[in-house]
């Protein structure tokens, strides 16, 4: 196999392990504030949260990378933007609102 085509297949191979999880981001978010409730931890931007989860998080923890959510889908609405750290409320704006997340990866 030609050096180059091996190098394109190992880029295609390599791609979905690269988006599966974004070095430096860890989030943790519940359903409730105080860390209550069920809980979901993401490593990697989310456009649009899994049904089950949208418009439902109320506090977040977030151990790795600067967070973005959002109040709508594919980064829309209301935003803010949070620091590694704790979060027992995201705040009246978006408690049980937010809908996209996405991770700006520390380092
Ligand atoms: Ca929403």
């Amino acid at each position: 196999m030609p050096l180059r085509t091996a190098l394109t297949l190992a880029l295609l191979l390599a791609a979905p392990a690269a988006q599966a999880q974004q070095r430096g981001c860890d989030l943790t978010a519940y359903e409730h504030t105080n860390y209550r409730g069920e809980s979901l931890r993401l490593r990697q931007d989310v456009p649009v949260v899994e049904p089950r989860w949208n418009d439902r998080i109320s506090s977040v923890i977030i151990r790795a990378g600067t967070w973005e959510v959002f109040e709508h889908i594919e980064y829309g609405g209301a935003r803010t933007r949070l620091r590694p750290g704790r979060y027992s409320w995201v705040g009246a704006q978006l408690d049980d609102q937010i809908s996209s997340l996405r991770c700006l990866p520390a380092g």
